[in-house]
């Protein structure tokens, strides 16, 4: 019996049918297929929809990179309710590292197998294009071949307006500076009264959603977001991966999209709590069924866990990003279990294959580098 046999043959509704009838036939779903997606407990139907497009996508193939983070600062102009990380100018808690701190960090990898940097930190009021412009410069200089992953849109928007550039200007002038792709943060939910509610000062969903158009128009791929299980209902989220899906048509320059759960410890909607796993499962499967169009689905492991990665892989996902190399804070502050998140290659090789699937190293735009 084949996996659409299991689905033909059960007892679920007909509407379902009707929905993996579209996914076993390479048919886009609409909105309200993703609402009846979201809106079933039948985990199994999920699943085999969404290892469907997963497998036909690559197969047992789930990639990896070999990654460090550096985040320049925690200082931030902006408040939002959920963030654990910001801090404001003389706080004790804050951080800024300067020129040299960061390229003592990154002394530190020029004889290590890594391939990708990825510079993400808080919008700090007196940094701007340039200053960050030279970081990634001076990078370069020390590991030539590495891959510049860095700045959400919400970054790129302060600095390149700080230096009087327009964004496609200042995107040009990065890419100039040594900038090759953007990460996927800042876009939080798109619905505008939601965005008001829990992040209203940092740019506007418009804002966002033009920087990666803009982007990728200049040649810049980049990664998309979501900020998942706080105060949004099913319908917001659609909303959210219908902007996506719309904006990928016209540019095909998002490679990954990357679900982030809202984790609640140190910040100021605790009370809200955190949503189950079977939440996150879902809204992996759901995701990889929506956005037909963008190539692969992250499941960003220090974030959401190594216990739930694993199962993910079996709900749409083929990306658990990278080795990390414990040099990340934002989670770990955010409630995290794992306040060190770090995976050798070989745990990150057996943890693939624990999982049946095939470790590929790949680089930051998904060429494979080597398959274990
Ligand atoms: O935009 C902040 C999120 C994002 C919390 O592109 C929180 O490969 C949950 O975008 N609970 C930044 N999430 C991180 C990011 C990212 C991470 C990994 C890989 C990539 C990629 C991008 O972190 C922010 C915000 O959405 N965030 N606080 C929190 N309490
Ligand atoms: Fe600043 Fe980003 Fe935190 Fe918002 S999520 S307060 S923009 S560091």
């Amino acid at each position: 019996m084949t996996e659409k046999d299991l689905i033909f043959n059960s007892n679920i509704p007909d509407l379902y049918k009707k929905i993996a009838d579209k996914v076993f036939n390479n048919k886009r779903v609409n909105g309200a297929d993703a609402l009846n997606l979201f809106k079933t407990n039948n985990l199994g139907y999920l699943g085999i929809l969404a290892n469907f497009i997963r497998e036909k996508k690559h197969g047992n193939k789930t990639f990896f990179n070999k990654n460090f983070h550096i985040e320049p600062t925690n200082i931030c102009i902006y408040n939002c309710k959920f963030c654990s990380y910001k801090k404001k100018i003389g706080d004790a808690e804050s951080w800024e590292y300067n020129l040299d701190e960061i390229l003592e960090i990154v002394d530190t990898y020029k004889n290590k197998d890594v391939t990708e940097v990825h510079i993400v930190g808080g919008v700090h009021p007196k940094r701007d294009l340039h200053y960050y412009g030279k970081i990634i410069s001076e990078i370069k200089k020390i590991i030539p071949n590495i891959h510049v992953k860095a700045f959400t849109a919400v970054e790129l928007e302060f600095m390149i307006k700080k230096a009087g550039y327009n964004i496609h200007d200042g995107l040009l002038k990065l890419k100039e500076y040594g900038l090759d792709s953007i990460p996927g943060g800042g876009a939080e939910i798109f619905d505008e009264t939601l965005r008001k509610q829990i992040c209203d000062e940092k740019s506007s969903t418009n804002q966002w959603l033009s920087i990666h158009e803009t982007a990728h128009l200049v040649g810049i791929p980049s990664n998309a977001t979501i900020l998942y299980g706080h105060i949004e209902t099913y319908e917001h989220r659609i909303d959210h991966l219908s902007r996506l899906r719309n904006l990928q048509d016209k540019t095909n320059g998002f490679n990954t999209f990357i679900p982030l759960k809202y984790r609640k410890e140190n910040n100021t909607m605790s009370h809200i709590g955190e949503v189950s796993t079977i939440e996150d499962l879902k809204n992996y499967a759901v995701s990889r069924i929506f956005l037909d169009n963008i190539p692969h689905l992250k499941a960003y492991w220090p974030m959401i866990g190594k216990q739930t990665t694993q199962i993910s892989l079996s709900f749409g996902v083929d990306d658990i990003d990278g080795t990390i190399d414990d040099t990340t804070k934002i989670y770990s502050m955010a409630g995290v279990e794992d306040k060190n998140p770090k995976f050798s290659t070989e745990q990150l090789i057996k943890f693939i294959k624990d999982s049946n699937r095939i470790p590929i190293e790949r680089d930051s735009i998904y060429n494979v580098i080597r398959e274990y």
